[in-house]
């Protein structure tokens, strides 16, 4: 297993749109055992394949406490979603940004496990919306993009301000 790097907003390669995994091989195997200890290593709740510059529809997702409770999702597809809810949420590619987002309040989801079998799933809550933010980063979206123009102009200039900080950092070492 290896720890992979989370591509970090705004990488433009975060705006690529996933392809569907055609054959669940030993390359998707191992591609999903890296993407899970990158997730739980950044103590992250959910990880697209986007996020690690693979362009697959693979998305991981973990709400659990015991931090063992790993959901595979291989093609996922949604089949039917409804109400609505406004959650804060947060990004891997985004450290330290928590915006409020409006999304469906329950999904159903149609996808594939890692031995290639078709099953479904129904969530509302945190698990909705992770999974909704895992959607999104699949069709190459990032949780910001649902914000106003002005709010996302804020956040990419608070962006700028932590990089200056790391850069000034760095040469005082
Ligand atoms: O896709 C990602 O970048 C992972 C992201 C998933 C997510 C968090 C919160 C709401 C929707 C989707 C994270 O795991 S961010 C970090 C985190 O662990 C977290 C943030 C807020 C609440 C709970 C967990
Ligand atoms: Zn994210």
């Amino acid at each position: 297993m290896a720890k992979l790097s989370i591509l970090q907003y705004p990488d433009e390669r975060l705006h690529t749109v996933a392809l569907p995994v055609q054959d669940i091989d030993d390359g998707i195997r191992r591609l999903v055992a890296d993407m899970a200890q990158t997730m739980y290593a950044a103590d992250g709740i959910g990880l697209a394949a986007t996020q690690v510059d693979v362009h697959l529809r693979v998305i991981l997702v973990d709400i659990s406490e015991s931090r063992n409770e790993l959901l595979v999702l291989i093609n996922p597809e949604v089949i039917k979603m409804g109400g609505s809810e406004e959650f804060e949420e947060g990004c891997l590619s985004l450290p330290d940004i928590y915006e409020k987002v409006k999304r469906a309040a329950w999904l159903r989801i149609r996808a594939l496990d890692l031995d290639g079998k078709p099953f479904e799933l129904q969530a509302d809550g945190l698990k909705a919306m992770c999974i909704q933010h895992e959607l999104d980063h699949l069709r190459g979206m990032v949780f910001v993009e649902h914000l106003s123009q002005k709010n996302q102009l804020r956040i990419l200039s608070a962006l700028a301000r932590q990089t200056t900080q790391v850069r000034g950092r760095q040469k005082i070492r």
